[in-house]
């Protein structure tokens, strides 16, 4: 196996920046003050994982796991939009599943030009032309763009194939793939021979079928014994797993039976992570290497043991091709009855990112760090903060506006709070000046909001150092940004 062969690899993906939105004022010779035409930033790109039939691994994931997508340009003057930041597309072998580090599955990647948003990234900030409104003709402000997305995956790639193969070492699994399709794994007399699945394409009249073997599996191997079961993965897309069993080996304590009895208990000590039990897989038990004649007595001897457990047997041999063709043409027919049971596969689909599936509440909880203050979580006012510059009254009072209509005011007014209450919301802490319902905004000039005035704001972190300070006393190293 000249190629390294890797089903498994962490990444560590960022979405690109959206890009700010553009403050500025239409100016021409006679008319100094035109207009808002500041334009909106661009959308930061995504990273997309795609199904790519000609990927075949996950070896290049190993040597680059980072990967970025591009940001996107700030808006300008003239209501021009910033562009949108570069998608990053990464190719990915079909049967790829993407993983949290957890384990927690959130997709599956099957068929050609599937494609996966594994990274969003982040929206543009609107400009001010696009701010503008009845109540405010003319904004001095524009909303900052969102940072994009960054992720850690795993991705872990589980073989496509209708038939899996399992036996201990030197079953003749390989062999076995070799004499039924194209396929030329390694074979040898030495146990762990195939170190990596080995896939093979299988003709049986109308039907064709694919075929994988995996390492050979000893007692033991869900403790890791041997090469473990890490390998199973890749028949879990399995139709139907074969037990092949060597006839022919003369190792004490080892027959037919007992080898199957083995091979199922380290198989019920597999959890598959695509859900499902391989417990419920149909079966088929392959006794192997009858050309030699001691084992055909012993194929003859056992073969009523597994059909009185309801199994179908087949007596064959790689070496002398004896059984070969009632086996594929059984195997092909157990396909066929398992693909008639299933949906049809759709040929492109799209595997959207798992979206919130409500973004529009909000919750406002006591503090658990501070007395008499607030915490308020939500998609949208996290957003609206990550949106707003801080730097500029106008855009505070934006945003005071946008919380209110979303009845985050009345909320915190319900549950207790009361004018210069703490509110935390994302990053930011700041002291609750409630709006007068129905008021008419006064602003009292391009960047500033008048119901600001005399407020005194602070960024979390500024007010989480503060407490820290009170708690533990000054240190010459700061939290803050
Ligand atoms: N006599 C005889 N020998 C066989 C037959 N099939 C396989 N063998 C031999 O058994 C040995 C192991 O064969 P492999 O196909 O490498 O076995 P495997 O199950 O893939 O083994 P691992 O990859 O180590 O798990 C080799 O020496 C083969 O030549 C058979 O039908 N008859
Ligand atoms: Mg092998």
């Amino acid at each position: 196996m000249a190629s390294r062969f890797v089903d498994r690899a962490v990444i560590h993906l960022a979405a690109g920046n959206g890009g700010n939105g553009c403050a500025s004022v239409h100016r021409e010779k006679f008319k100094p003050l035109g207009g808002p035409d500041g334009g909106n930033g661009g959308n930061g790109g995504d990273v997309l994982l795609v199904v790519d039939p000609n990927v075949h691994t996950l070896l290049d994931f190993h040597f680059r796991p980072h990967a970025r997508a591009g940001n996107g340009k700030i808006g300008q003057g003239g209501n021009r939009s910033g562009a949108a930041g570069e998608t990053l597309e990464l190719r990915v072998p079909d049967g790829t599943v993407v993983l949290t580090e957890r384990g927690e599955v959130l997709a599956d990647l099957v068929g050609p030009g599937t494609t996966f948003v594994a990274a969003q990234g982040g929206r543009g900030g609107l400009g001010n032309a696009a701010l503008a409104s009845k109540a405010r003709k003319a904004p001095g402000f524009a909303l900052l763009g969102e940072p994009g997305e960054s992720r850690d995956l795993v991705l872990e790639l589980r073989s496509v194939a209708d038939v899996g193969l399992l036996g201990f070492p030197s079953a003749g699994k390989s062999s076995l793939i070799s004499v039924l399709s194209a396929a030329k794994p390694k074979i040898a007399d030495y146990p762990f021979t195939t170190l990596v699945p080995n896939l093979g394409v299988v003709t049986a009249g109308d039907t064709v079928f694919t075929m994988a073997d995996v390492p050979g599996l000893i007692p033991g191997a869900s403790q890791g014994k041997g090469l473990g079961l890490d390998f199973l993965r890749h028949i879990e897309r399995c139709a139907v797993l074969v037990h092949v069993v060597d006839c022919a080996t003369y190792e004490p304590g080892r027959d037919p039976v007992s080898d199957v009895d083995a091979l199922e208990t380290e198989l019920a000590r597999y959890t598959p992570s695509l859900g499902g039990d391989l417990a419920d897989r149909p079966r088929v038990v392959v006794l192997n290497k009858v050309d030699v004649p001691d084992a055909a007595e012993i194929a003859e001897l056992v073969r009523p043991e597994f059909e009185k457990r309801g199994l179908e047997v087949f007596e064959i041999s790689t070496v002398s091709r004896k059984g070969l063709r009632e086996l594929t043409f059984a195997l092909g027919a157990v396909v066929e009855r398992y693909r008639a049971e299933q949906p049809p596969p759709e040929a492109e689909k799209v595997v959207l990112k798992p979206l919130a599936v409500d973004d529009s509440g909000f919750t406002v909880e006591p503090d658990p760090e501070e007395e008499g203050a607030f915490v308020v979580h939500g998609t949208r006012p996290e957003r609206w903060i990550r949106q707003t510059n801080f730097g500029n009254d106008e855009a505070v009072g934006y945003l005071a506006d946008r919380l209110n209509r979303l009845g985050v005011e009345d909320e915190l007014a319900r549950k207790g709070a009361v004018p210069g209450s703490q509110v935390t919301i994302g990053d930011i802490s700041f002291e609750w000046q409630p709006s007068t319902p129905g008021a008419v905004v006064h602003l009292s000039g391009r960047g500033t909001d008048v119901r600001l005035e005399g407020t005194d704001r602070v960024s979390a972190a500024e007010r989480k150092e503060a407490r820290r300070i009170r708690r533990d006393g000054p240190d010459e190293e700061s939290d803050g940004e």
